[in-house]
């Protein structure tokens, strides 16, 4: 078997691998990423939209900003749609200015695929049978097949940044990790289609007939999203179906404003809050999707990828550059109580915008409620906007 040695073994090329792999890179840290797919295929994913500030910070440091700010969005609120209503959530102004940035997932992950290449980070695609080892001692490894070769990477640190299917927590013994998992009765039926969104804001509409997200890509491109049954079919829901649905859950100025047009993209994704504690077993840790899964609502999931990437840098760094393995200690307990607060939310808003079908009385009053205070009450709202914007590292 063919051997290689890095400092710095990070399986998965998503957002948390490509991202710690170029922080860590910059500082002169080596490092080899393994990833199961094809670089078409990591590019190919849609998935999130919404960048809180600490995110674009951390693109803007390792060099791959100018895209994001030539042609994101900067958006200082969003809507809730109830009952007919549209009600504006000041983000700005109920943060002392704090906006987020609409800018697609895929293209996060394209600038950070490119500034890799450009800065000659080895990452290894189509990478088979991806497996730590000896991460509980001070030598671990990683074992895969590439091109039909068996490949071992001898390291000091591995970062499972392989997403909620990966392969780093499943390696981790039963008796180490303990989960904890909540799975919605329902999923979201997403599409893209190259027409102008509906407002140039997000409109997040609780209906009694189910959820619906209006959000965008650019002024040209928009994203929309409809509560669907978990059991949902992709070819249950033509086009028509899907836009004749989304108007019947916004208020009627929004719906009779809705520019339709055919779709290119179309998906179910399931919804489930997912938290692995703890976050690091020896020289392994377990960073963004490996660790926790958000429902998408509050726009958390690669937000949160992001800040763990943040907290394992900083003890990198530290380890590396100081010999201190004070920040790395730290590194699951800071990261689990930023993901656990940002599941909270998560939870939150998905609890407050979707419908559950077989919700008893007591607790439908309670979700009137709820949304009713939230919408009348200044210092609900303010709660609401820190969290969206992200709370602090
Ligand atoms: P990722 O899952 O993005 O990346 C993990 C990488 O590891 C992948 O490239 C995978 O191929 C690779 N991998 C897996 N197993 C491997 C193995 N054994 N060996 C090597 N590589 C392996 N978040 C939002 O904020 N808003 C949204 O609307 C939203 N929508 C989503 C829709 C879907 C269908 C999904 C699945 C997620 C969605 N998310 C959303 C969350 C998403 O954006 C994640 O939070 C984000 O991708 C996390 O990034 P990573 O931690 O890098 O994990
Ligand atoms: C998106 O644009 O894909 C998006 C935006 C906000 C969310 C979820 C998804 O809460």
């Amino acid at each position: 078997m063919k051997t290689v040695r890095t400092q710095v073994c990070i399986i998965g090329a998503g957002p948390s691998g490509l991202l710690l792999g170029q922080l860590l890179h910059d500082i002169g840290i080596d490092t080899i990423v393994l990833e199961r797919s094809t670089r078409a295929h990591v590019l190919a994913r849609v998935r999130a939209g919404v960048l809180e500030p600490g995110t674009v910070g951390l693109l803007d440091q390792v060099g791959v900003g100018a895209r994001m700010h030539t042609e994101g969005l900067v958006h200082d609120g969003f809507a809730i749609a109830h009952d007919g209503v549209s009600h504006r959530i000041d983000l700005k102004r109920l943060t002392g200015g704090k906006s987020v940035m609409v800018y697609g997932q895929t293209e996060v992950t394209r600038d950070l695929v490119d500034r890799r290449t450009a800065t000659g980070g080895v990452t290894h695609y189509e990478a088979e049978n991806v497996e730590p080892h000896g991460f509980d001692g001070v030598h671990p490894f990683v074992t895969c097949r590439l091109e039909g070769e068996d490949l071992r990477i001898d390291c000091e640190f591995i970062a499972g940044c392989d997403g909620f299917h990966g392969a780093s927590r499943r390696a981790v013994p039963e008796a180490a990790i303990r989960t904890f998992e909540k799975v919605y009765p329902f999923g979201w039926l997403g599409i893209l289609a190259d027409v102008a969104p509906v407002s140039h804001e997000l409109i997040y509409a609780n209906h009694p007939r189910g959820f619906a997200l209006c959000s965008m890509r650019s002024p040209s491109r928009s994203r929309y999203y409809v509560q669907c049954n978990a059991g949902d079919s992709v070819e249950a829901w033509s086009d028509e179906r899907f836009w004749d649905e989304l108007r019947r859950r916004l208020p009627e100025s929004a719906a009779d404003a809705v520019v339709t047009g055919p779709s290119f993209e179309k998906s179910i994704a399931p919804l489930r809050s997912f938290v692995a504690e703890p976050m690091r077993f020896g020289r392994l840790f377990l960073v963004g999707d490996a660790a926790h899964i958000v429902p998408p609502t509050g726009a958390k999931g690669l937000n949160l990828a992001a800040s763990d990437v943040h907290y394992l840098f900083e003890g990198l760094r530290e380890h590396y550059r100081d010999r201190s393995p004070l920040t790395l200690d730290a590194y699951s307990a800071r990261a689990l109580d930023r993901a656990w607060k940002a599941v909270r939310f998560s939870w939150w808003m998905t609890m407050m915008l979707h419908q559950f079908p077989d919700r008893a009385p007591f607790d439908e009053r309670i979700h009137d409620a709820e949304l009713a205070y939230t919408l009348g009450s200044e210092t609900a709202q303010a709660a609401l906007a820190e969290n969206y914007v992200g709370l602090p590292y």
